[in-house]
């Protein structure tokens, strides 16, 4: 068999574990601080201040926001040092601002690299999602399928009652249709108040998360991120975005969308070699948050890379973070 070539360097998914690590610990300091926007400022400065110690010719393309709006991280920053390989990067500095700030469950500090010019330059607008993990033929599930037909089939393909079926929907008034459609077929339903990028990924893990499908709408850019970690550890997305004003529609052209209405798949939202790192700020369905015992910092992180499959597990133990940065 040939040998795939990637322009990106497999040292890089370590690196990765690094930047989500110490993003996550600065985080961790603000948790049930009651302030959202010290929180994610704190975790913005800290990714920054890490990706751009790295070698890499790094351009974001899902970030904090449009130039005029986000000081830093802004979409299209350069970040890095410049002299390796040319990577799109997409981030999320802090997963769940309001979820730190509250110290509740499922904050996570997220970031994916891929070969430059193949993760969707998604607006921040949002996206209708929906979600399940690996195994199944593609296609079981789809956004154009009623929740009833999406919830059947996936409960047929794991050959269990409908009533087994745990659904996991961000808690907004917006889905209440969704809501009383899922709970007219006997599904359960976990409501998550933030967070849809760690509930695409529990899907991929339904017997520890209790998660078997995510469906409804949230952020655009989570979307591209949980498509790029889905890429990794295996499963099925799709996701169209909702633009609903006439602004929206045009920061969406200006980033490439030509058909506001397109579905795109999983591999459409992140389509070459991938690497994905995501680090718990507090205890959630997927990772450890961040401990602090004496002098000693405990984090929990996961690395994953689309290429060869492997996802790495890191429990890391910190002693004299501070002394080191
Ligand atoms: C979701 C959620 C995120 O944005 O994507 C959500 O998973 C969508 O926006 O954690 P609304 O809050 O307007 O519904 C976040 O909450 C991040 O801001």
């Amino acid at each position: 068999m040939g040998k795939i070539i990637s322009a990106l360097d497999r040292v890089l998914t370590l690196e990765l574990a690094r930047v989500t690590e110490r993003t996550a610990v600065a985080s961790a300091r603000l948790r049930g601080r009651g302030d959202e926007v010290l929180a994610d400022q704190v975790a913005v400065d800290a990714m920054r201040k890490e990706l751009n110690a790295l070698d890499i010719d790094g351009t974001v393309v899902i970030g904090e926001g449009e130039r005029d709006e986000a000081p830093m991280l802004y979409i299209g920053e350069k970040v890095g040092t410049g002299k390796g390989p040319k990577v799109d990067i997409a981030l999320d500095p802090l997963e769940g601002t309001t979820i730190t700030a509250k110290a509740m469950p499922n904050a996570l500090c997220v970031i994916a690299v891929a070969e430059a010019g193949t993760l969707l330059h998604a607006p921040d607008v949002y996206m209708d999602k929906i979600a399940i993990g690996g195994g199944y033929k593609e296609g079981l599930v789809d956004l154009d399928a009623t929740p009833a037909e999406n919830i059947k089939a996936l409960a047929d393909a794991k050959g269990v009652a409908v009533a087994d079926i745990t659904a996991c929907i961000l808690d907004r008034a917006r889905h209440a249709d969704l809501v009383a459609a899922v709970r007219d077929t006997g599904a359960a339903i976990r409501l998550i108040g933030d967070g849809d990028v760690a509930g695409v990924i529990d899907t991929t893990n339904p017997e520890e998360t209790g998660t078997d499908i995510y469906m409804g709408i949230g952020g655009a850019p989570e979307g591209v991120l949980a498509a790029a970690a889905l890429r990794c550890i295996g499963g099925q997305m799709q996701g169209r975005l909702v633009t609903s004003s006439a602004a929206q529609k045009a920061r969406a052209a200006k980033m490439g969308v030509e058909d506001f209405d397109r579905k795109y798949t999983m591999a459409e939202m992140a389509s070459g070699d991938v690497m994905f790192a995501a680090t718990g700020v507090t205890d959630g369905s997927l990772l450890s948050g961040v401990h602090f015992k004496g002098d000693n910092v405990t984090t929990d992180t996961v690395v994953m890379r689309s290429l060869t499959g492997t996802i790495r597990w890191i429990r890391a133990e910190h002693s004299n973070l501070e002394k080191f940065s």
